[in-house]
């Protein structure tokens, strides 16, 4: 494929765009500016090709540039721009629901639309709270959330999220009622495991803690990823998330599971809840849902739960929520052409057939110079570098520069650097997004 770069705006003033997540002060002086994607690889504004290892920001799924989606938006923009869902519908919406619901684990068929993960999440918290009191639990309305978790920056998913900088500037603004479990990340116990750790199944104990602290009675639900993705790929130990929903259980507690990153085949099958086989009550997703390309969120919830909330008279609305971007009719579209992708390639359990090798590159990475920990699971991985003293996040940030640089894109958070490459990617690519890494690790003081 060669780089056919269509003209490039010239890009006169870089001040007004305010930028998500990011140093605007020291990127403006110093862009890093994409232009183009095709299959694994991007395009920088001066034609420089770059491999994709971290599917954009884990959600290209089955790559960049796929036809079959841009056309199926094409044709929903031309037939209907917008429709709306509340008090009306359009048949595509309907249609992509039952889709979903046929992939999700048994009984979670029952899919309510959003316009990301952010806002799925805080949905799911609101649908479980809403869900206790309708069954004559309101005192049931307490979040447990996870430390080094991540939900998205709404008040609900920021509150119940364990990512300190996403938190402190905002400290008295957290919803009230929220505790959260330890994390699972352990380097003395676990460092360099291949796939999960075997140490730290008791980490799930500490659910029981919360509850005898609190009572079960004012506990509406738990919330964790089944594996943490933004704070740098952190792994449930064997039989933790099982004995998380042991726990919920006997203390009538819904489980949430935050599939934002390993929802749509990112480990192996269509969601983590199967590969982990724990079924939760609510699963948040988003990003792969439209293969990035426009966004979507949605919340699965379990029949127990939609039924649970449709009470009352017939003509009143069960529960007051929505956007007025859910079930867009152009997010439906590209959602309904990226499940056809999915199926058509087996792009959903791909992961778990690509998992032995990526697994093998990744721990090949052993023995650099200051890597303290390797983890892997399904296409996700990460290496965990020594902080420079008195500068963390420093290094991590100099590798992905210059792997940037040497044309791979990874992902950095603190002094992790994270991979999750599209479902497509082939060995001899993820040789090339390893070797890089390594080569820069090695070079990087
Ligand atoms: N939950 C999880 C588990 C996520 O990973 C969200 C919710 C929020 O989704 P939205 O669509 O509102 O951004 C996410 C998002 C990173 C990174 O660098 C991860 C995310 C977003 C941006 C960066 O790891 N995940």
């Amino acid at each position: 494929m060669n780089a056919k770069l269509s003209p490039v705006p010239a890009v006169a003033e870089l001040d007004a765009f305010w930028m998500p997540f990011t140093a605007n002060r020291q990127f403006k002086a110093n862009p890093r500016l994409l232009v183009r994607a095709e299959g694994m690889r991007y395009w920088t504004a001066d034609g420089r090709e770059v491999l994709d290892g971290v599917a954009g920001l884990w959600c290209v799924n089955a790559g960049h540039g796929r036809r079959e989606i841009s056309e199926a938006v094409a044709r929903q923009l031309s037939t209907m721009d917008y429709a709306p869902s509340f008090q009306m519908g359009h048949p595509i919406a309907f249609e992509l629901a039952s889709r979903l619901g046929a992939l999700a684990p048994a009984g979670l068929d029952r899919v309510f639309f959003t316009n990301s993960g952010s806002e799925s999440v805080d949905t799911a918290l609101k649908i479980a709270i809403a869900y206790q009191r309708a069954r004559g639990q309101a005192t049931k309305t307490r979040l447990i959330g996870r430390e080094k978790g991540y939900h998205g920056v709404g008040f609900g998913g920021m509150s119940v999220g364990g990512m300190v900088n996403n938190r402190k500037a905002f400290g008295s603004s957290m919803l009230p009622g929220v505790d959260h479990l330890p994390h699972t990340l352990d380097h003395e116990h676990n460092a360099f495991s291949h796939g999960l750790p075997k140490w730290g199944l008791h980490l799930a104990n500490e659910l029981e803690r919360i509850v005898a602290l609190h009572d079960a009675s004012t506990i509406a639900a738990v919330i964790v990823e089944p594996i943490a993705g933004s704070a740098g790929v952190i792994l449930p130990p064997v039989g933790y998330l099982k004995r998380l929903r042991e726990i919920c259980d006997k203390h009538d507690i819904l489980l949430i599971f935050d599939e934002v990153i390993t929802g749509f085949g990112r480990i192996g099958k269509p969601f983590a809840s199967q590969v982990f086989e724990v079924t939760p009550d609510l699963i948040t997703t988003a990003k792969g849902i439209t293969n990035g390309t426009v966004p979507m969120g949605a919340v699965f919830s379990h029949r127990k739960v939609y039924d649970g909330l449709m009470q009352g008279p017939e003509n009143a609305v069960e529960l007051f929520h929505g956007y007025t971007y859910s079930a867009h009719p152009i997010a439906c579209a590209a959602a309904l052409a990226t499940l056809d992708i999915y199926a058509k390639e087996n792009l959903l359990t791909r992961a778990a057939t690509v998992a032995p090798q990526f697994e093998e590159a990744m721990h090949a990475m052993k023995g650099l110079p200051h890597i303290i920990d390797i983890r892997n699971f399904g296409l996700m991985g990460a290496i965990d570098l020594e902080p420079r003293a008195g500068s963390p996040g420093s290094r991590a940030f100099d590798v992905f520069v210059k792997c940037f640089e040497r044309g791979v894109m990874v992902r950095q958070t603190a002094d992790t650097i994270a991979l999750s490459p599209p479902l497509i990617v082939e060995t001899a690519q993820i040789e090339r997004i390893i070797g890089i890494l390594a080569e820069v690790v090695r070079d990087t003081a």
